[in-house]
């Protein structure tokens, strides 16, 4: 996991497509007081000129010249988020270049094409294998051959680990306290290690991004020497059960990494779009209670993640003049905000009170809703139905008038625990109800005024 910020947990927000400028912002604004500890981000290298998303992963360079700003603006960004509380984890490309399909002037204008990148890399740069992986079940071909026709780096050479190192070194300079580490399946895990022994700080937090699938040679725990990995099976198995009935839930991470060692998620950037099997915002309510049950358990480090909207897998955030339009949570209509919504927001408050107290005293109605506590720390009810529900609970906190983080940020809602730890709610359909001993009433102001 991330290492925990004292005071503040270790719960990370992706605001996938925003720009530096819009990052900063948002730690200020939102991020910092709703209790993250880190963003983040997407790539900040040079990369191919166009207006779909997934430019970001065709580097062309590793200035810091893109879609999503300038250097200046992404170190400004980093101490701005740093002022607020906020580290940042930056998503880094380093199996491959540019696609062999297109060549031009990259996003801070340096000219690529096929083993061309001056100054950087050429045609010795490059693993031999020049066509596309087209066999999951080839270790040999999954590492060495082109991602839907990325030209694949020679990470086994000195050059090109020394080049990468480079690139981290540069960002761990300015500041950043993490990195995501794109298509790491493709990379032998022992090129990896030998790039992360390279870094100014080797002791700095990696998680890669190893989509573990059943039947690969290659999975997600060959990677723990050189960080965690995410457990893709875990937001597959987070939409199972939302999708069915959740009173099975507790088993969510049977035959998974384990827990210290999992980044985990809803859905990410590539799982919301195409088909892997995970919820999207577009699931409404569900999606809600899939991120309350994700920042309440006690399974992996967490990442909200928070994109924009979208009917066209392929399209970008709004762009103006070669850049993505700074994001805004006021600008409803294209961007999520999800790391905002007042349940996620008053999820964060509810993990960062809790820390690492266990999951305790467990109820389920067998069918679709649950609850438990954390603890003598917290406890969270979720209702998976389409009706209300009407129930007590026993908690293991001390008595007291408690607010439900999950129906407002203001105390609108309290909750009663009475001297035998017992409460009494009514939880609304596809409903969410939590409380924690750093939220009672009293302490929460009631007139956000
Ligand atoms: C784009 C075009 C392509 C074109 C290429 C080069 O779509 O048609 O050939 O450019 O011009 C993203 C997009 C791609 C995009 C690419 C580069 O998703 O569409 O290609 O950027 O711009 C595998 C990998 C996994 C990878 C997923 C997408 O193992 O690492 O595929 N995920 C990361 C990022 C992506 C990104 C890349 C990698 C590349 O998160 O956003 O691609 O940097 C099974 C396997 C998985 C496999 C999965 C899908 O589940 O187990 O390993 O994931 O199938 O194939
Ligand atoms: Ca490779």
């Amino acid at each position: 996991a991330a290492p925990v910020v004292p005071g503040r947990g270790n719960t990370a927000a992706n605001l996938f497509q925003w720009t530096w400028n819009a990052v900063a912002a948002e730690c200020t604004r939102t991020l910092g007081p709703n209790g993250y500890a880190y963003v983040q981000v997407s790539p900040p290298q040079e990369h191919v000129p166009g207006g779909a998303w997934w430019t970001s992963y065709q580097p062309v360079s590793y200035r810091l010249e893109s879609k999503l700003g300038t250097r200046a603006e992404f170190a400004a960004m980093v101490d701005t988020c740093g002022d607020a509380g906020v580290k940042i984890i930056a998503d880094t490309v380093i199996n491959h270049m540019a696609g062999a399909d297109s060549s031009g002037t990259g996003s801070g204008g340096s000219s690529y094409g096929v083993d061309s990148f001056p100054g950087l890399y050429g045609r010795n740069d490059f693993n031999d294998c020049r066509t596309d992986i087209t066999n999951y079940g080839d270790r040999w071909q999954v590492q060495n051959c082109r991602l839907v026709s990325l030209q694949d780096l020679r990470t086994g050479s000195d050059y090109v680990r020394t080049k990468i190192a480079d690139y981290m070194n540069d960002l761990i300079g300015l500041g950043v306290a993490g990195f995501r580490i794109d298509a790491a399946k493709h990379i032998p895990a022992s090129d990896l290690e030998a790039i992360k022994a390279r870094l100014s700080d080797p002791s700095v937090f990696w998680v890669h991004e190893v989509i573990g699938s059943a039947g690969e040679p290659i999975q997600p725990s060959e990677y723990l020497g050189s960080g965690d990995s995410h457990e893709f099976q875990y937001a597959r198995n987070l939409a199972g059960y939302f999708d069915g009935n959740i009173a099975g839930i507790r088993g969510i991470s049977n035959g998974l990494l384990g827990s210290d060692r999992a980044g985990v998620f809803v859905d990410n950037h590539d799982t919301e779009r195409d088909t892997h099997g995970t919820m999207s915002y577009k699931w409404g309510a569900k999606y809600v209670l899939g991120n309350v049950f994700l920042l309440g358990y006690d399974y992996g480090w967490p990442t909200v993640y928070s994109g924009y909207k979208f009917t066209d897998r392929d399209a970008g955030a709004p762009m103006s003049g070669g850049r993505v339009q700074d994001a805004s949570c006021a600008n409803g209509a294209v961007w999520t905000c999800t790391h905002d919504w007042t349940e996620i927001a008053g999820m964060v408050g509810f993990r960062n009170t809790v820390g690492s107290a266990p999951v305790t005293r467990w109820w389920d109605n067998g069918a679709n809703a649950i609850a438990f506590g954390r603890g003598d720390r917290g406890y969270v009810v979720v209702n998976n139905q389409a009706s209300g529900l009407n129930q007590t609970f026993q908690t293991s906190l001390p008595a007291g008038t408690y607010c439900d983080v999950v129906a407002s940020r203001t105390c609108a809602e309290t909750i009663t625990v009475d001297d035998s730890g017992r409460f009494s709610a009514q939880i609304p359909q596809y409903g969410a109800l939590a409380i924690h001993v750093g939220a009672r009433a009293g302490d929460v102001p009631t007139d956000p005024t």
